[in-house]
């Protein structure tokens, strides 16, 4: 099992760890707060609870063709002047991949509307974002100790955690400009220099005091991620989650407006 990171200096942001609210208690405590929170009872209903682990993606999806980020030693190979990696590769040779854990070792990372669209009749999508504008979901299957880079999305996020543990380090959204975020105009806008384990003072000196928590989401468990909340996340454990990102307020806007337009836009 991966080291969880150690004697974080304790937080002012407390995360709620709460069976899943009604919809008018959620968006009031949580979606317009901009408040991130861990719904406890949710995954443990699903199909996929029990069902859902390396082998059954083997068994019954390994010739299905997979996304994957490709690995390299601890963490997601990825270049700031070009973001993440992406192969496609049959899901029992990305499985391979990931339990072998060499160098180019896969993390998969599948947009299911796209690669396995079955696989959703294994989960009760949230009311919280079912059928919302700009909604999408994703399948994250990983090995032990395998990190993802610091960055924020502008969608909501809801990330259920099937299998294993995560360990996320979130900043809120005023913190980009501790965090040195990346211009608009680069390649990753969305993403920092900082590496959350270890801020480094000399390059990255407001890094060091920038108001953050450190959360660990255990299986059976879903997070509320608010939209522009940043976010660096190690798995503890071999992993298995799907997420739902949706577009919510200003964004949700957006789309309503490039929908009438008849333009594609997702957030
Ligand atoms: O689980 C991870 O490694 C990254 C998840 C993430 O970035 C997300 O859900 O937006």
């Amino acid at each position: 099992m991966a080291q969880a990171i150690g004697h974080d200096a304790p937080s002012d942001i407390v995360i709620d760890r709460v069976p899943a609210p009604s919809q008018a208690e959620f968006e009031r405590r949580y979606l317009h707060a901009s408040q991130p929170a861990i719904f406890t009872d949710v995954v443990p209903r699903w199909k996929a609870w029990g069902r859902w682990s390396r082998d059954y993606f083997r068994q019954v999806w390994g010739k299905h063709r997979a996304q994957v980020m490709l690995t390299s030693g601890r963490n997601v190979q990825y270049d700031p002047n070009r973001s993440y990696a992406f192969r496609e590769m049959p899901m029992g040779e990305a499985l391979d991949r990931l339990e072998r854990g060499s160098e180019d070792g896969a993390y998969l990372m599948l947009p299911l509307e796209r690669y396995l669209p079955g696989l959703l009749d294994d989960v009760e999508v949230p009311s919280y974002c079912n059928a919302r504008p700009g909604f999408r979901t994703r399948l994250w299957i990983n090995a032990a100790d395998i990190g993802t880079p610091l960055h924020r999305d502008f969608s909501e996020n809801l990330i259920a955690q099937v299998r294993g543990t995560k360990q996320l380090i979130l900043y809120p959204p005023e913190a980009a400009h501790s965090l040195y975020a990346f211009q608009r105009r680069s390649p990753v806008p969305g993403f920092s220099p900082v590496n959350a384990e270890v801020p480094d003072p000399v390059r990255f000196p407001r890094s060091v005091d920038a108001r953050r928590v450190v959360v660990t989401l255990h299986a059976g468990e879903m997070l509320f991620l608010p939209s522009r909340w940043w976010h660096q996340v190690r798995s503890i454990e071999p992993s298995l989650n799907i997420n739902f990102w949706w577009a919510a307020g200003v964004y949700e806007k957006i789309i309503r407006v490039a929908e009438r337009l008849g333009l594609k836009a997702s957030v």
